[in-house]
């Protein structure tokens, strides 16, 4: 065994896969097997695998960046961080707080995301905060909450899929965007059990499916009534689950009624002998799931359509059972860890209301201000950013490159370019970042330590496994740097185990309950569900066991750790007293107020753009493997670059036909939004009426050129998944 190894995670998705790291003989890291870790035993991706190159200095910014004269020019860090900090400073004096917008990144650790938000409320006093999250599953979260009082994308782990005996999985393409967990589903159908896909396409996922639906996209939401409506039809709802643990039956039941079959298949293209054989296969056995990601999520109708297959397993009895249940499969490293502590617009840590006094008052007293000097809830991402240049006068960015991943992203461009002042901490010159007044060089994952939840709200540490080049800082540095220079000495450390333990207090008796959970049980146990709560009477850190291991020397060389690392946690490893973290939520009540799930009754209705004479054709947007979204790390590695080259059209060959376009021309996609060019990719596994665009690239064939900025009106999510356009030949 290598003794050198670091056990740490990867910085990519919400799978967080184990991996180590250990010396490379020329330099940097190398990446070896973590077999340990349950979630992937050892297996990763070409990203994962190929993560450590980002780290190189060839690829990424070695020094603080300043505009003089129009042109970005290296600078010491004491220049660029007076320089931000004169820039805010201006607009608030200016305009006033709000005038200064802060955007942050669900891959931004715990401890990140936390500071972030404390920065924005007790250094800015702005309400402006939000970030990438919110384009993400924030419509599942809005659904999750609505329905079962809470928000945790899996309420139990990924091992529990292989056991259940029907899954549904609607929109996501795993296969591609985290697959290492494309085995839960291989092992599931070994056991017996039946795969249901939902996607317009037939992706590398729905090849492994018993029954693929294709809808039309955007149409999810009326295909989840028209299922619902024949297991009523059929007699098999759980009537006396329906009554012992659920609310609002009637209502959503009636709902559900006036979708009759004949009149889904018209509005979704999906046949009725489909959907009488998807009814049978989610209800014959026991115990199923149905677990959506991005595909009828970013829908302006998103938190609808998510209610309705929530409704699904309510009105069988399938959820907060063992084995069935709803999930969201969750998709940036930290995404679900990110929307919990307080850079989202209209919350404090813990996942907690802005606008609730009791936690207003909980978590000021915590950062020790008053109550009443926290804002209130500030604008959603999309809004945020449209408001550059008009309300928002100055942002400071961290952890996203909107250039390339906002909706309508040209005029999102010119909105970044209006403003009077911007400030983008990276690892690399983003599109975003080269727009930027002040760039600052960050530490990345490998570099650094800190804790990510992945999508089962499994808590973990990624640790970190060498020393950062010269010239680059952490995050929390800057924001340190940045606090002490408006004004706030206090209450911003570097260092993040101590950014972690405040955040475990104000997190306390929160919804999203990490008190309970310190470095040191992370270390040893592998990972910690949340909601775990310290045991009565623990209040710091020390009150809660025994603080005295050090999990973050100086010298990472040092740590030996390593050695304490897990098993997978259970409740023997468990400390005397302590929580033992909660892996299965909703077994005995579900988080509302009356313990019961609450049905939501929905109707199908259109997306906000439907395809007409000039815009005959439907434009969905996603992902391939080998990118990780808006490209700014993975288009740094040559063997992906290979892998994923460009941007494409994936389209029908009747549609290609029509156009009189071969594979691998150029064609033009054109959206009331901007007009977007790319080679044609021609397959049969795509609806004809639809073409697909993957948006990790910016340039002509920016997808997100195209995309309707129209907004889900709860979770305020874009509608990255449907969207008018008219696709012309390029001669
Ligand atoms: N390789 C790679 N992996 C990633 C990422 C990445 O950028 N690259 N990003 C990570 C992040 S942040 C996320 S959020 C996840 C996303 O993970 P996924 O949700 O799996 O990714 P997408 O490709 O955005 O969308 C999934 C599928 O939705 C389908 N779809 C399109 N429109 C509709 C529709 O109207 N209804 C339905 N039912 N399906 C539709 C698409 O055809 C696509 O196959 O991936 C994570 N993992
Ligand atoms: N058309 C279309 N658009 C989409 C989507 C879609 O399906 N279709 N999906 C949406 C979704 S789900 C998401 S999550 C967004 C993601 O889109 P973005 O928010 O643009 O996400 P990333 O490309 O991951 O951007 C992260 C940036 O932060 C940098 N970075 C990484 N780690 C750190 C760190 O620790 N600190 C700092 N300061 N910087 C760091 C990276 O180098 C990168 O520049 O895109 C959305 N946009
Ligand atoms: S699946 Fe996600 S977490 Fe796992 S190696 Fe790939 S990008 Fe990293
Ligand atoms: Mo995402």
């Amino acid at each position: 065994m290598n003794t050198s190894a670091t056990p740490t995670h990867c910085p990519y998705c919400a799978l967080q896969c184990g991996m180590n790291l250990s010396p490379a003989p020329g330099g940097g890291v190398e990446v070896s097997e973590r077999a340990d870790f349950p979630v992937n035993r050892g297996a990763l991706c070409s990203k994962g695998r190929t993560a450590p190159e980002v780290l190189s200095s060839r690829v990424r910014l070695a020094s603080p960046l300043v505009r003089n004269a129009g042109v970005l020019e290296p600078a010491t860090w004491g220049e660029a961080l007076d320089r931000i900090a004169e820039g805010l400073s201006r607009t608030r004096t200016e305009h006033g707080p709000d005038a200064c917008g802060v955007f942050g990144g669900g891959g931004l650790t715990n401890e990140k995301a936390y500071a972030l938000g404390k920065f924005a409320r007790v250094v800015m006093g702005t309400s402006q905060i939000d970030y990438n999250g919110r384009f993400c599953m924030s419509s599942a979260a809005a659904a999750g909450i609505k329905a079962f009082g809470l928000d945790r994308g899996l309420p139990f782990p990924l091992e529990d899929i292989p056991r259940t005996g029907c899954v549904i999985l609607v929109g996501s393409n795993l296969a591609e965007t985290m697959p290492p967990a494309l085995r839960y589903l291989t092992e599931l159908k070994e056991n017996g059990g039946t795969l249901i896909v939902v996607d317009p396409r037939r992706t590398r996922t729905a090849e492994q499916a018993d029954l693929h639906l294709a809808p039309r996209p955007g149409t999810d939401l009326a295909l989840a009534l028209g299922l619902l409506h024949l297991i009523v039809a059929e007699g098999r709802t759980d009537e006396e689950y329906i009554r012992a643990r659920t609310s609002g039956w009637e209502e959503a039941r009636a709902a559900a009624m006036a979708h009759w079959p004949e009149y889904v298949e018209r509005i979704t293209g999906v046949s009725v002998p489909q959907l009488r054989e998807a009814v049978r296969l989610f209800c014959e056995p026991e115990a199923a799931m149905v677990l959506t990601a991005r595909g009828p999520e970013q829908q302006s109708k998103g938190t609808d359509t998510v209610g309705a297959w929530i409704n699904l397993c309510l009105a069988t009895g399938r959820s907060g059972r063992p084995l069935s249940g709803y999930g969201c499969l969750t998709g940036q490293g930290n995404g679900q860890g990110g929307r919990e502590h307080g850079q989202k617009a209209d919350q404090l840590p813990g996942y907690r209301k802005l606008t609730d006094p009791a936690a207003r008052r909980h978590v000021a007293e915590v950062w020790g201000v008053d109550p009443d000097s926290l804002p209130g809830p500030g604008r959603s991402a999309y809004e945020l950013l449209d408001a550059m240049g008009t309300d928002i006068r100055s942002l400071l960015l961290m952890g996203s490159n909107p250039v390339v991943s906002a909706p309508r992203a040209a005029h999102i461009e010119r909105r970044l370019k209006s403003l009077d002042f911007l400030a983008v901490a990276d690892v690399v010159l983003s599109e975003t970042a080269a727009l930027a007044d002040v760039v600052l060089p960050v530490t990345q994952w490998a570099e650094e330590t800190g804790t990510t939840t992945n999508l089962e709200g499994r808590v973990l540490l990624r640790r970190q496994a060498i020393t950062p080049p010269d010239g680059v800082r952490s995050d929390l540095h800057v924001l340190h740097e940045l606090a002490a220079r408006l004004g706030v000495e206090k209450g911003f450390p570097v260092n993040p185990e101590e950014v972690f333990d405040e955040l475990r207090r104000a997190s306390a008796g929160g919804a999203a309950d990490y008190s309970g959970i310190t470095y040191r049980r992370l270390a040893k146990e592998g990972g910690v569900f949340w909601p775990c709560p310290a045991p009565a009477g623990a209040e710091g850190p020390g009150d809660c066991e025994d603080a005295s291991l050090d999990v973050l020397p100086d010298d990472p060389a040092e740590d030996t750790s390593a050695e304490l690392l897990p098993d997978t946690p259970g409740e023997d490893d468990v400390p005397g007293g302590a929580h033992p973290g909660t892996p299965r939520l909703f077994l005995d009540r579900f988080a509302t107020e009356d313990g019961r799930a609450c049905f939501v009754p929905v109707s199908h209705r259109a997306a906000a753009e439907e395809p007409d004479e000039e815009y005959p054709v439907l434009l969905t947007t996603g992902r391939v493997v080998a990118q990780y979204q808006s490209g700014a790390q993975t288009r740094r590695v040559d063997e992906l670059n290979a892998a994923a080259p460009g941007p494409f059209v994936e389209m029908h060959p009747r549609l290609a036909e029509r156009l009189g376009a071969a594979d691998g021309d150029a064609v033009a996609v054109v959206s009331r939004r901007g007009r977007a060019v790319a080679p044609a990719r021609i397959t049969t596994t795509i609806r004809p009426d639809t073409v697909f665009m993957p948006f990790h690239w910016p340039g002509e064939g920016r997808a997100n050129t195209l995309t309707n900025p129209a907004l889900d009106p709860t979770s305020r999510m874009p509608e990255f998944k449907t969207c008018a356009v008219r696709v012309e030949s390029v001669k």
